[in-house]
């Protein structure tokens, strides 16, 4: 079955809730205050059958001036607008703006209903009045749609626009069931027995009694305890109509108008978006850079600052691109419609579409770039908005989830899409465990980065095996994640662009060739490490009588140490390799023979001061040859069961 929404229009007091009232027979005027001041103020909602036996379902809004505020909500989700319009006065100011809304919210279908007709006599004057308004419509969406004359309290005309009505939703196309479901809630309630009520037009998707639902942005949780649909039960809804959710458990305090019940992870909290936006010829001035607006979205409506990305100001009838920055976050998606309204005085200024629900903040001469993207997502088909996105989110990548978040295609769309850039390898599936993708660009700069960063590590330091995995790490941009990281040097590793040794990652390229000099520095430091055994000088003892400058035999002193020849003790005590295992091989013979070995003793085995005994001790313990019990050593016994 189709869900059809029509929404009233027009100027305060030009008969749009008598109009409905004779047409359905329900008033929507239900509060105290409306009844008494015989103008409406809150949405009023009503439904009908028409001759076709399809449902219509009815928002009547408020045509005074004070509560277009209410208007902007009511309009948001309707399929066809009735533009109320009395006879005896023609076009007044909110027929205007309720025509401005309409259009920047893209309400595609619609007619007008000439109201009042008994108060005029004369029938030229109908057509007189007639006129005006197709003059009035031309340019808009409404332009050359049915003028129908109508009176309510006659009951003139009726017939005639049920049929009109019917026309129109016959040509109305049914809204596909596809996609997360999403209703911006106009009216909150509590009602004894039930507990707490929302409604609202159903956006898209479908719900089901006992389905989970979030709140968003306040992203609250809960269930779905009962639907209605003009006033009955129904135990699914479907996008287009006009439902009322009971939910389970939930003040009804915390929901306000303008949150949206979705499901759950189908939306997120923003407080700023990037939008294309239009401001109406009508417009008194131009919109100023950082103009403070009422941003209507939904039915939500916040104070924002309208940051323009690529101009200082917006002539009235112009267009642009801007960062919109919420005082309230909001839960929107791409291509969802705007309306703002000027702060001071409130007027209807322009509207737009929301290009992007979670951009960085732009800044300085970034904005003019951050313009030239948006482009892409203004006029891309989905498949180039998809890609965009990938690419935008640079080394940070993005989940599947997220991409959907940012993209709002169809779910298909997104998964034919994905599936063909990622065999073109357009896009990379890095993380394949959690989907996460990451565009083919930013892995190309990201190889470029980390290629980099040893060639210039090599190029200072010939002498050093290669760069610490960690000191790598930290060329990257900080939003590179553990997983995207090892991905990128497994991926370098498998094509042999790099190597590993322990913690140790150099390119394959690099060669550790000692120069001439440095291979004569090397040979008189080794002679005079090996020479000396275990009673070793200090470094700098043997380098002051060497040829080369320090930062030389620091190279070289480096280089002995990543080949093995020298090792480190101890800070400042350096043993030749063979002289150490030699000390090895002989305390392992002595520590089988014995088992265990005193400091004394060993230093009686060494023949070394005490300088280098308690270094040397501490030094096997740490290379787990022993291990200390009180002041002995014996050997750790995975080295005498294994031999
Ligand atoms: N004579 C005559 N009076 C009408 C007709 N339709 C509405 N009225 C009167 O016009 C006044 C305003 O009608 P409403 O239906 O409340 O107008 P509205 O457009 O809903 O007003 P707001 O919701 O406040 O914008 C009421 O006094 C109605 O009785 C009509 O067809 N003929
Ligand atoms: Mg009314």
């Amino acid at each position: 079955m189709k869900q059809v929404v029509l929404g009233t229009a027009g100027h305060i007091d030009h008969g749009k809730t008598s109009l409905i009232r004779a047409l359905t027979g329900i008033d929507t005027d239900r509060l105290k205050e409306e009844k008494l001041r015989g103008i409406t103020i809150e949405l009023g909602f009503a439904h009908m059958v028409l001759p076709s036996g399809e449902r219509l379902g009815i928002v009547d809004v408020p045509g005074h001036e004070r509560f277009v505020k209410h208007m902007v909500a009511g309009a948001t989700g309707i399929d066809l607008v009735a533009l109320v319009i009395a006879a005896d006065e023609g076009v007044m100011p909110q027929t205007r703006e309720h025509m401005e809304i309409c259009e920047l919210l893209r309400v595609k279908k619609g007619l007008v209903v000439l109201t009042k007709t008994d108060l005029v006599d004369d029938p030229e004057w109908i057509e007189m009045v007639k006129d005006d308004v197709a003059t009035f419509l031309k340019g808009t969406f409404l332009e050359g749609s049915p003028i129908i004359p109508v009176s309510a309290v006659k009951g003139e005309g009726l017939e005639e626009l049920r049929a009109t009505i019917d026309r129109i939703v016959s040509g109305i196309e049914a809204r596909s069931p596809d996609g997360p479901f999403r209703l911006s809630v106009d009216r909150v309630f509590s009602m004894r027995g039930f507990g707490t009520v929302v409604t609202g037009t159903s956006l898209s998707g479908k719900l089901k009694v006992g389905d989970p639902v979030t709140i968003y942005p306040s992203m609250h949780k809960t269930r779905v305890r009962g639907l209605q649909v003009h006033n009955q039960e129904v135990q699914e809804i479907y996008p287009g109509q006009r439902t009322a959710i009971n939910l389970q458990g939930i003040e009804r305090l915390l929901i306000q108008r303008g949150e949206v019940i979705a499901t759950p992870g189908a939306l997120v909290a923003t407080h700023m978006v990037d939008v294309h936006l239009h401001l109406l010829a009508s417009s008194p001035r131009p919109l100023k850079n950082r103009a403070k607006i009422r941003f209507h979205t939904g039915t939500a409506e916040h104070i924002a600052t309208a940051v323009l990305l690529d101009q200082e100001e917006v002539p009235p009838g112009q267009e642009a691109f801007a960062q919109i920055r919420l005082d309230h976050p909001i839960a929107a998606l791409r291509g969802d419609r705007f309306v703002m309204r000027s702060y001071s005085p409130v007027q209807t200024i322009g509207g737009g579409s929301i290009l992007h629900p979670l951009p960085i903040k732009h800044k300085g001469h970034h904005k003019i770039e951050a313009a030239k993207g948006l482009e892409v997502l203004l006029r891309g088909d989905e498949p180039s908005i998809i890609l965009w996105h990938a690419r935008d989110a640079s080394a940070q990548g993005l989940s599947e989830d997220q991409l959907r978040l940012r993209a709002n295609v169809p779910s298909k769309v997104l998964e034919k899409s994905l599936q063909q850039f990622i065999s073109q390898k357009k896009v990379i599936l890095f993380d394949k465990e959690n989907r996460r993708l990451l565009h083919a660009e930013v892995l190309e700069e990201l190889k470029t980065t980390i290629l980099g960063a040893l060639a210039e590590h090599h190029r200072k330091f010939p002498l050093k095996t290669g760069m610490a995995k960690e000191e790598l790490a930290a060329q990257l941009p900080e939003t590179v994640d553990a997983k995207l990281y090892n991905f990128v040097l497994r991926q370098r590793f498998e094509e042999e662009q790099i190597a590993q040794e322990m913690e140790w990652v150099r390119l394959t390229s690099h060669k550790i060739d000692l120069t001439k000099d440095e291979e004569g520095i090397r040979e008189k430091i080794e002679k005079a490490f090996k020479d000396a055994g275990l009673q070793p000088p200090f470094v700098k003892e043997v380098t002051a009588r060497l040829e080369g400058t320090p930062r030389q035999h620091q190279d070289v002193l480096e280089w002995m140490l990543s080949q093995g020849i020298l090792v480190k003790v101890k800070e400042d005590i350096y043993f030749h390799s063979g002289a150490l295992n030699e000390l090895q091989r002989k305390l392992v013979e002595f520590l089988r023979e014995h088992g265990e070995i005193s400091t004394p003793q060993f230093k009686e085995m060494t023949q070394a001061s005490r300088k280098y005994t308690i270094p040397l001790l501490e030094y096997f313990d740490t290379q787990r040859v022993t291990i200390r019990i009180g002041d002995n050593r014996r050997l750790r016994e995975s080295r005498v069961s294994g031999g």
